[in-house]
């Protein structure tokens, strides 16, 4: 985004970079000071806890990861379980 930063969720050993859709999603729900955001991922529900920082897929609370709103410049793994080459 403009100043920089990226949403990014949990992977093993590291983090994943948003999909552009969805970093859109995000950053405009927490841009409103919302406290959460409802995402589709991958024919999915999730929801996007702003206080917890995690991601929970809606009807597998198991489902849970954490995410961050950080510099885009990080070490990451790639973008949305592309791998970076
Ligand atoms: N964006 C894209 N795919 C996701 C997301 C998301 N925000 N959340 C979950 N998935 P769960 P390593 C991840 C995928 O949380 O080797 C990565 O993107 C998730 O994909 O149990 O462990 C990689 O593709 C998983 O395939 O609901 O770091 C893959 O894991 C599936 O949804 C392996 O990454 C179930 O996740």
């Amino acid at each position: 985004f403009e100043d920089g930063y990226q949403w990014f969720y949990e992977g093993k050993n590291g983090w994943w970079q948003y999909d552009e859709r969805t970093s859109v999603e995000l950053e405009n729900s927490y841009q409103k000071g919302e406290k959460m955001c409802q995402l589709l991922i991958a024919g999915f529900i999730y929801v996007a806890d702003f206080e917890a920082m995690i991601q929970v897929r809606q009807n597998d609370p198991s489902r849970r990861r954490k995410i961050k709103r950080d510099l885009a410049t990080i070490q990451k793994k790639g973008v949305a379980g592309l791998r970076q080459v």
